[in-house]
């Protein structure tokens, strides 16, 4: 049967902004208080779809939240109208009305951890939203992930969908941000590599000490559980302290897999040879050859690997059999960066192309390619049971630009939003997009 990698991108959301709410994510901080350009961010994500679908490969939508995140703010304590809520927030806290009005949900590589369903107990496609827990901002995405997750992948005889992880900090879970899926073939069963930060139960495992480790060891162990994998279909490896000190929250800002192929940087693992081995054992098993390309650090620093994101890339199969990367434009402007990448190309081994987007709307938040999609890799049988309106077509490309350039913004400041008209229009527009997208009610204001 045949088998695809879909990449579900997430949809930039109205209210994209630069909040400088991610402490250890450089960009996120570097960037705080710049006005922002959603229309634009939104069309430079739309774009991309675009280009992945016109190469052939099947590309899916995942929608924004509501935001500003009217509960949230509710739960917190205020009250009234909506309208209120947002004038009373703005005025006594202005830090929690900026998060409750994050667009972090567009980097849906965050969303959840998904288990293929050759790899599963069940036979079934596993999702366990992230509880993204380590920030306040992102920490409110995962209940209408559920909602929006349950909507696209409903058939319960294909998928299987677990809820958050308990919301404390041992369990801090980044969703698929820190898993990767090791594969002969997208159908075949494959090894899953859950990179973590620290232990949160066991003290013997170093923590980094200036920035938070987002992800514990605890959580990925549980996502593994939850999906069934056996043990000859994991891998877990801590991620080198240091280089998350250095701005590297996630692991895919230093280390990117597809296929047989785990493309990283040197200090990217601890423990870096017992990793690679583990992996090529437990593939070999599978009968899949497991190859890895290290790029050394006197060829990228690290600060030029999080400052171009390199690894934050889509390494993408060909039918050829050969791989695509797809970079930043921050990687062409970086010429170690580049340079690199021009020899990558040239070596004669699997990844034979790079192309380059344009996503610095979303960059200065630190969120690249890959942060932007969400990987389901599914059988014939499966993709066919995936609610048809959230893949990519000629025709729902057309449509959301329209439906982008009618009702996004072209410049959002911090003061722009306590502006209670924002909310509406979020809502109008979100409202419609339930409907191009035919997800049925999936958002708090539709539901209550
Ligand atoms: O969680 N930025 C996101 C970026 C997520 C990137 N995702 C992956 N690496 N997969 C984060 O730090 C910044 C929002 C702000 O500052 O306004 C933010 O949430």
């Amino acid at each position: 049967m045949k088998s695809f990698e879909v990449n579900f991108d997430g949809l930039v959301g109205p209210t994209h902004n630069y909040g400088g709410l991610s402490f250890g994510n450089v960009a996120s901080q570097s960037n705080s208080q710049q006005a922002s350009n959603p229309r634009e961010a939104a069309l430079q994500g739309l774009e991309k779809m675009k280009a992945l679908m016109d190469m052939g490969f099947v590309q899916g939508v995942l929608a924004p939240q509501e935001r500003p995140d009217v509960a949230a703010l509710r739960s917190l304590g205020f009250g009234g109208t909506d309208a209120q809520v947002i004038e009373k927030a703005a005025k006594e806290a202005m830090p929690l009305l900026v998060a409750s009005c994050s667009a972090s949900s567009m980097w849906v590589a965050n969303a959840a951890t998904v288990s293929p369903s050759a790899d599963t107990a069940d036979g079934r496609v596993h999702f366990t939203a992230a509880n993204l827990n380590c920030k306040f901002h992102r920490s409110i995405e995962h209940p209408t992930t559920s909602r929006v997750l349950g909507a696209m992948f409903a058939d319960p005889e294909h998928f299987a969908h677990h809820a958050a992880l308990p919301a404390v900090a041992q369990f801090g879970d980044e969703g698929a941000a820190n898993h990767t899926r090791f594969c002969r073939s997208y159908g075949e069963a494959g090894v899953e590599f859950f990179v973590y930060g620290r232990s949160a139960f066991d003290s013997r495992y170093p923590a980094p000490q200036k920035y938070p480790a987002r992800q514990t060891l605890e959580a990925s162990q549980a996502v593994a559980r939850l999906h069934g994998l056996s043990d000859a279909g994991v891998v877990f490896a801590q991620q080198n302290p240091a280089v998350i000190d250095q701005g590297v929250f996630h692991n895919d800002v230093i280390a990117v897999g597809n296929g047989e192929l785990l493309f990283h940087h040197q200090d990217a693992f601890l423990n870096t040879e017992h990793v690679l081995a583990e992996l090529h054992g437990k593939l070999q098993a599978r009968g899949a050859a497991f190859q890895s390309i290290s790029v050394p650090r006197d060829q990228v620093a690290v600060e030029d690997a999080v400052r171009s994101y390199l690894f934050n890339s889509q390494l993408l199969s060909r039918a050829d059999g050969s791989m695509l990367l797809i970079v930043p434009e921050e990687c062409r402007s970086n010429p170690r960066v580049w340079q690199y990448l021009q020899s990558l190309t040239a070596s004669g081994g699997p990844v034979r192309e790079v192309k380059v987007f344009d996503l610095k709307q979303s960059m200065q938040n630190g969120g690249g390619p890959a942060c932007l999609r969400l990987r389901v890799a599914l059988k014939e049988t499966e993709l066919a049971a995936v609610n048809p309106g959230v893949i990519m077509t000629p025709a729902l490309y057309g449509t959301l630009t329209r439906w982008v350039n009618t009702h996004y913004r072209d410049a959002l400041r911090e003061s722009d939003l306590a502006d209670p008209q924002l909310l509406l229009e979020c809502r109008t527009a979100l409202d419609e997009l339930t409907q191009i997208l035919k997800l049925g009610a999936v958002y708090p204001f539709q539901i209550n």
